[in-house]
């Protein structure tokens, strides 16, 4: 495809004069001039409006499963805007692909995920079970269980509900945040909070923490757990052994709902097709989105248990409840030739067997450099712990350490787009990447960390 010329500094310009981005800070990208303007990509790779290629280590925003530039996605979105643009699933009606999608998605869930819900985003798809769920427990006769537990630093979302259930905690100041019914607990973070503790207490340590907060509020109150299999924007937590085992067992032990968020994890991430099947747990409802259509249109999906749907059918009337973009036809057709991708390359298979291994492998250089205090990684997730002490997990600036951005506007300067979060940069690139690609990233990461340290030594706590 050949590239639009766009005027590049005009754009800058009126992106400060008219447009908010999205968790951003205006005042300090006034005083920057505007955002960096992304203008193509293809493959893993971006390209920003001065033709400066940066090789995409961050799937877009964890989504771009099947890489950039596939025309197949193009096609099925012409030709369903053709055929039918949009038409609603309100009034008795739906659509080949809204049903198609279902199906397919009931394939891939598999056991008694048999029903799926849709919405835009991820946010929205948890505000979707957060209403269901307490619709479910209402209509069951037990009106009380209304509390959620979620753990601190997860990410459910930037709406109401979803911001209210994750545990940013910078987040909640901005609209009176959390909402009601929100319990935060631990989070399986073991580099942070269980620096040389056993893995296995560790992971029973952060399970008991589930079941106190249980009985403290009382199990007849509690309506659902929900979590990330790996929590991403808090820093790819990868749990460790044992539990989310655990974690269900105490669930089912209470009659809990168990939900489990797979906007991140879903779709190949982790080398199978759901986090939820890697760890051998079976949740009631799982949230899906980002690599459902691997970020080419907006759609996100809900999928409930047949025991859920029997009740709602049995007891709950009209379930109020739905967004104009439910089901989009368009959406739908390109998310279902996306996952006709995934299947036909086998991408899962690629990530858990190849890529995955090698990209293990691949961090495992970083390990030497002293700035580096862990690097872990899960499929085609992974993170690199920046500390100030070779050996240890003491940082730059305390707890909420800001050594992660440092070493990411490097990165993002020779060539990689990271994450950074408080003291780590985090990688999560198309399951497309070729080992070649990785090698890159490993590359960009080692030298920028080398070029960050005089920075990151400066860095003081405010
Ligand atoms: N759940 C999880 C696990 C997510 O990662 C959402 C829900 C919300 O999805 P929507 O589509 O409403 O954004 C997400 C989104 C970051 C970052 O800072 C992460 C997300 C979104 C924006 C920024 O890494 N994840």
């Amino acid at each position: 495809m050949v590239a639009r010329n766009y005027d590049i500094p005009e754009l800058r310009r009126l992106d400060v004069a008219h447009h908010l981005p999205a968790q951003a800070n205006y005042g300090e990208l006034e005083k920057l001039g505007g955002s960096r303007i992304i203008t193509r990509a293809e493959g893993c790779t971006i390209y920003d409006g001065d033709g400066v290629a940066i090789l995409d280590g961050m799937a877009g925003l964890w989504c771009v499963n099947v890489g950039y530039g596939r025309e197949e996605l193009v096609r099925a979105a012409a030709e369903q805007m053709q055929e039918l643009p949009f038409y609603n699933t309100f009034f008795k009606t739906a659509t080949p692909p809204a049903v198609l999608l279902a199906t397919k998605l009931a394939e891939k869930l598999g056991g008694e995920l048999q029903h799926v819900f849709f919405n835009s985003s991820g946010s929205e798809a948890n505000d979707t079970v957060m209403r269901m769920v307490r619709h479910y427990w209402n209509v069951s006769g037990q009106p009380k269980r209304t509390i959620f537990i979620s753990r601190h630093n997860a990410y459910h979302g930037s709406t109401m509900a979803g911001a209210s259930l994750g545990g940013m905690k910078h987040m909640h100041p901005i609209g009176g945040l959390p909402i009601p019914g929100v319990e935060h607990v631990a989070q399986p973070y073991k580099f942070n909070e269980g620096f040389n503790e056993d893995e296995e207490a560790f992971a029973a340590r952060c399970a008991q923490e589930i079941e106190d907060r249980i009985l403290k509020v009382g199990p007849e109150n509690v309506a659902a757990f929900i979590g990330e299999p790996v929590q991403g924007a808090g820093g790819v937590i990868i749990p460790p052994k044992g539990y989310w085992k655990r974690v269900d067992a105490i669930c089912k032990k209470y009659g809990i709902l168990l939900v489990v968020d797979e906007v991140i994890c879903g779709f190949g991430r982790l080398g199978s097709w759901f986090g939820f099947q890697h760890f051998g747990v079976t949740p009631d409802l799982v949230a899906m989105a980002k690599g459902l259509s691997s970020g080419y249109l907006p759609i996100s999906a809900v999928g409930v248990s047949r025991e859920i749907v029997k009740v709602l059918r049995e007891k709950g009337g009209e379930f109020v409840h739905g967004y104009t973009y439910s089901g989009h036809p368009v959406a739908a057709a390109v998310a279902l030739k996306n996952l006709e991708i995934i299947e036909r390359e086998g991408l899962v298979e690629r990530v858990k067997n190849d890529v995955g291994p090698y990209f293990a492998e691949a961090l495992k250089r970083l390990e030497g450099d002293p700035l580096v205090g862990e690097v872990r990684s899960l499929g085609l997730i992974g993170a690199v712990e920046i500390v100030s002490q070779k050996g240890t997990n003491e940082r730059f600036t305390g707890k909420e350490g800001k050594a992660g951005p440092v070493v990411r506007d490097t990165c993002i300067k020779n060539g990689l787009m990271v994450r950074g979060i408080r003291d780590s940069i985090v990688m999560c690139p198309p399951l497309i990447i070729t080992r070649a690609e990785i090698d890159r990233m490993i590359d960009i990461i080692g030298r920028s960390l080398r070029e960050a340290e005089p920075a990151l030594r400066a860095l003081k706590a405010d």
